[in-house]
Parts: C-alpha cells; sequence; structure tokens
C-alpha cells in the first residue's frame, strides 16, 4: 500500500524508528516511511488519507458517526486517523492498554459504528464491524470523491477521560476545537514545514494527537514516529532523521537522564514536556546536559492546550507558562484554574449533569486544578481539587482504583493516594482496611484490579491498615496517608 521511494535507499533509517511523515508536499520531503523503507510523500499523503476515508465511507461510516480507534502507533494508524477525520466521522481514541472492561465501557457510551483496533477479538458487534489499522479488510477503494465542508462546530473527537464521579467520560471536540488547539502551537513554538518531529507518544491521548499529528499537519512539517518509547530509538531517530523537535511526558526526560542520554538530545531545536509537572531538578538537568530549557506547556483532554512558556523570552522552572493566544484563563477565589477559548471542548458526550457542573454560568470550563500567577504572567500549578494522580503522563483518580478494590469481600474500606516518585512523578498506592483484621491476600486483589484496570492505575504500593485517617467530615486525609508513606523506615 504503501509507496517505495528510490532516493529512501540511500536514507539511512533506523530500523526501530518506524515511521516519518511529511504533510508538507516538498519534493526532498519524505512523508511517511517505515522500517521496511518505505516512504509516503505529501501527496502520497493526500491521496492515501483520502483512499482511507472512502474506505470508510464504502463499508457505512458517515459523517458524525463514531469509529473507535485503538491501536500502536504506525503508519496505518495515522492515515486511519485521518481518514477518519477526513470523512467527517468523529474519533473515538482509546488506550491500548485497557482491559475488556474499560474497552466496553467506552464503546457502550460512545456507539461506535466501527472499530479501528491491533486486536480485532478484543471489541464485537458493532454495526459496521471491527477491522485492523491496515483497512485491508474494509471495501476496496473505488475513487468515489470526498468532499467534506464539514462546519467548525461538526464534532471531530470523543476524548475518553476519567473522573472524580466514577466511569470515564468523553470529552467531545469539535473540528474547529481541534484546530484552534494545533494553530495556535503551530504559530507559538514556529513550527514551519522543515521542523521534523520524534514521536514516541502514544498515538490515543490528547499529547500525541491533538499536539504531536494535529499540530504537525497544521506546520506541513514531518514526523518520525518511535511506535513505543524507548531512549535507544528516540536518539537514533533523532541522529537518523535530523530531526528537529521532541515531546515527551517527564518520565521519558526521567528514563532519559537515568541513561545518562540527555546529551544525545542537544541538537534539536525544541524540547517540550507535558501531561504531567516536570521536577525542576529535572528541568535543570535537561537545561545542563541537553543545552536549552525545555518548554513547559499545560493541557488537557477537555481543552487541547492552555498556557506554554515561550520559545522566545524565558522558560521558567515549574511554571507551565502564559496562556495561549486567543486563550483566557482565569483563578476563582480559591485559586481554581478556568479556562475559555476556541480550543475549549464543549461537553462531556452524552452527560449533561456532569458538563453543567464542569462549566461556569458565564461560560468557563473548570479544569480542577490549583494555580497562581507570578509577576510576569506565568502560571504555576500548585495542585488540584480533585485527587487525581498523575504517573507517567496518565491520569488516574483514585475513585475508579477503589471502586474496583471494593469489588472485593475482603475489603471494608479503602484509599488511593499518589505517592511522589522520581521517574513516575507519582505511582498508585492502595491503603486497605480489611475485614477481620486478616492479612492483605494481595494475589486476589492484583486479580480482582488486573481484571478491571489497565496496567498503569493498579497500585504498586499496598498497605493494610486498622482504620483510614478522616477529618470531621468523614473525609479520607490522603495528606496524612502520604505523610505515613514518607516516615516509614
Ligand atoms: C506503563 N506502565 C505504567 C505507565 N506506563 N505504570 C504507571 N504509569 C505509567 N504511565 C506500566 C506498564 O504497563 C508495565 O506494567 C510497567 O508499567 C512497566 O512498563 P514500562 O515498559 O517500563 O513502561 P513503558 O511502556 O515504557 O511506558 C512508560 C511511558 C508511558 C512513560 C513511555 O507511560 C507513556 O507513553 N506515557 C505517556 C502518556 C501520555 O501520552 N500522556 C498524555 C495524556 S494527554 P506491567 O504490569 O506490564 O509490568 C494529557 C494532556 C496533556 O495529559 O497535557 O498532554
Amino acid at each position: 500500500m504503501v509507496l517505495t521511494r528510490e532516493w529512501a535507499k540511500n536514507w539511512r533509517l533506523n530500523p526501530t524508528a518506524a515511521v516519518l511523515i511529511a504533510a508538507a508536499d516538498g519534493a526532498a520531503n519524505p512523508s511517511l516511511a517505515s522500517i521496511h523503507q518505505q516512504y509516503v510523500t505529501g501527496s502520497q499523503l493526500e491521496l492515501l488519507t483520502a483512499s482511507a476515508a472512502r474506505r470508510f465511507a464504502l463499508a457505512g461510516v458517515r459523517p458524525g458517526d463514531r469509529v473507535l480507534l485503538s491501536c500502536a502507533s504506525s503508519i496505518e494508524t495515522v492515515l486511519a486517523y485521518v481518514g477518519i477525520l477526513r470523512l467527517g466521522a468523529v474519533v473515538v481514541p482509546a488506550n491500548i492498554g485497557y482491559t475488556s472492561a474499560e474497552l466496553e465501557h467506552v464503546v457502550t457510551d460512545s456507539t461506535p459504528v466501527l472499530a479501528v483496533i491491533d486486536d480485532p477479538s478484543r471489541v464485537s458487534k458493532l454495526p459496521l464491524g471491527v477491522t485492523r489499522p491496515s483497512l485491508d479488510a474494509l471495501p476496496i477503494d473505488t475513487g468515489l470523491s470526498i468532499e467534506l465542508d464539514a462546519p467548525h462546530d461538526a464534532p471531530a473527537m470523543i476524548a475518553y477521560t476519567s473522573g472524580t464521579t466514577g466511569r470515564p467520560k468523553g470529552a467531545l471536540l469539535s473540528r474547529g476545537n481541534l484546530l484552534a488547539g494545533s494553530q495556535v502551537l503551530v504559530s507559538e513554538w514556529a513550527w514551519t514545514s522543515d521542523d521534523r518531529l520524534v514521536h514516541a507518544l502514544p498515538m490515543f491521548h490528547m499529547h500525541g494527537l491533538g499536539v504531536g499529528l494535529n499540530a504537525t499537519f497544521t506546520a506541513g512539517a514531518s514526523i518520525v514516529v518511535v511506535p513505543r518509547f524507548d531512549v535507544g530509538d528516540v536518539v537514533a531517530a533523532v541522529r537518523d532523521h535530523e530531526a528537529t523537535m521532541f515531546f515527551g511526558v517527564p518520565t521519558m526526560y526521567a528514563r532519559f537522564r537515568d541513561a545518562d542520554r540527555l546529551a544525545d538530545l542537544s541538537g534539536l531545536r525544541l524540547l517540550v514536556s507535558g501531561s504531567a509537572p516536570l521536577d525542576p531538578v529535572l528541568f535543570a538537568a535537561i537545561a545542563d546536559e541537553a543545552g536549552q530549557a525545555p518548554i513547559e506547556r499545560y493541557g488537557m483532554s477537555e481543552t487541547v492546550m492552555l498556557t506554554s512558556n515561550p520559545v522566545q523570552g524565558q522558560r521558567k522552572a515549574g511554571s507551565v507558562g502564559r496562556p495561549l493566544p486567543g486563550v483566557s484563563v482565569r483563578l476563582d477565589d480559591e485559586g481554581g484554574v478556568q479556562v475559555i477559548g476556541p480550543n475549549v471542548f464543549s461537553g462531556y458526550w452524552g452527560r449533561v449533569e456532569e458538563t453543567r457542573e464542569a462549566f461556569t454560568d458565564d461560560g468557563w470550563f473548570r479544569t480542577g486544578d490549583i494555580g497562581e500567577w507570578d509577576d510576569d504572567g506565568y502560571l504555576y500549578l500548585i495542585g488540584r481539587a480533585s485527587d487525581l494522580i498523575i504517573t507517567g503522563g496518565y491520569n488516574v483518580y483514585p475513585r475508579e482504583v477503589e471502586d474496583a478494590l471494593r469489588e472485593h469481600a475482603s475489603v471494608i474500606d479503602v484509599a488511593v493516594v499518589g505517592l511522589p516518585d522520581d521517574t513516575w512523578g507519582e505511582t498508585v498506592a492502595a491503603f486497605i482496611v480489611t475485614r477481620d483484621d486478616s492479612d492483605i491476600d494481595l494475589s486476589a486483589l492484583e486479580q480482582v484490579v488486573g481484571e478491571r484496570l489497565a496496567a498503569y492505575k493498579r497500585p504498586r504500593t499496598w498497605r493494610r491498615v486498622n482504620e483510614l485517617p478522616r477529618n470531621a467530615m468523614g473525609k479520607v486525609r490522603r495528606d496524612v496517608l502520604r505523610q505515613q508513606e514518607r516516615m516509614r523506615p
């Protein structure tokens, strides 16, 4: 399916960097390259994504229909993603690490007509079936014309995010939201068609999709996709593809530090860190060894990106920077961060009540984060209104883990908290009160969470306690649990 270019034979391609994409159609710019020495130019990308859109259309997908996308990063994943959007259908990304139960929830809630998924056996009974990202099982492309002129407010993505109220809910983003989110980054980060981004992020969350892919296409730039993050593979991709940018979560930079490879990022024009707080000590190590301070920015599934440190000007450690142009950010009386702008989603799919609660009466979205400004207008995130844990850039809501644990008969009370960790930022810990003062049956509890929750949500620390510390209102004192853990010998 993907065409081979003659000149590509001379291109030094690291076998572990799977894909190079350039949306730009410059003669010198390849569009897609794979470990099999396959390249796609900008015009081929145009044809292949139109073909993907036509295949979806022939299979029966209509504009506005939801299509589940749950795939590892690859050429085919990118083509399918763009194909769904070109047809005017709605992408529903799902983490490939979700258990069957988590995937089932997303399917039941978003009612996709079709699933594009690495392992088709994981989803059943969709109206138009299930296909692999190669799309070979879909009808042959007949040249049917795809002329999409969808309005900006047409839905484009439903991004699932867990919450304080139990099961994950889908943030509904329009085409205009995604476009505004990527356009502003292209201008703020001075992205040009000469840029080449090493993309080692998952292609099922806002960081990898809304920032990595969308902004690259908006800029007409290139991507080297590393299908699974690995320090050596990223270094090789940077070197072999003369990359200019790398975006990562702090855990990725911590792994560079631990491997003593930060200096290998020094040739890049831009290093961006997001999805979790970047420890100022790690910030300083990157600045020292990679020769430039990383750009910290702030985003969410519901909003694409809100703020960023500047390309030109001071990049402050511990700050997520200033509001992006066109995006307004304010703090309420308790420091709660609120946002309004063309990037902000319209609500949660099918959840009227939760949508109403998420917005103020005058239309600002309550992010759930607590912030403060400095005198230069830089925002610092100093806390969270919810008990959200961020581990390796993934959000984990304690409520979801606690609910899973309560399913086990021996658990009579439980609190899940985040413990600080040098590599993961935070790790998940469970404090459990068991029936009859019995010891924890660890393998039984691990089985309970293993059946219900993706690996990143599962506790890594287990403690049996006689009772949970509570305040006068009966609310669990998670700070006390964290403090107790710090004091442990
Ligand atoms: C993997 N594991 C994790 C984990 N990732 N556990 C906790 N937290 C995580 N983030 C589990 C694995 O399943 C495995 O479990 C064990 O940890 C060791 O796995 P590993 O091989 O060492 O991990 P790896 O696969 O290398 O993944 C680490 C990672 C990955 C950092 C590359 O977590 C990652 O890609 N993170 C980025 C997440 C992201 O894109 N976030 C953006 C959200 S959008 P076991 O049981 O098998 O041993 C957003 C908005 C914004 O937040 O602003 O960007």
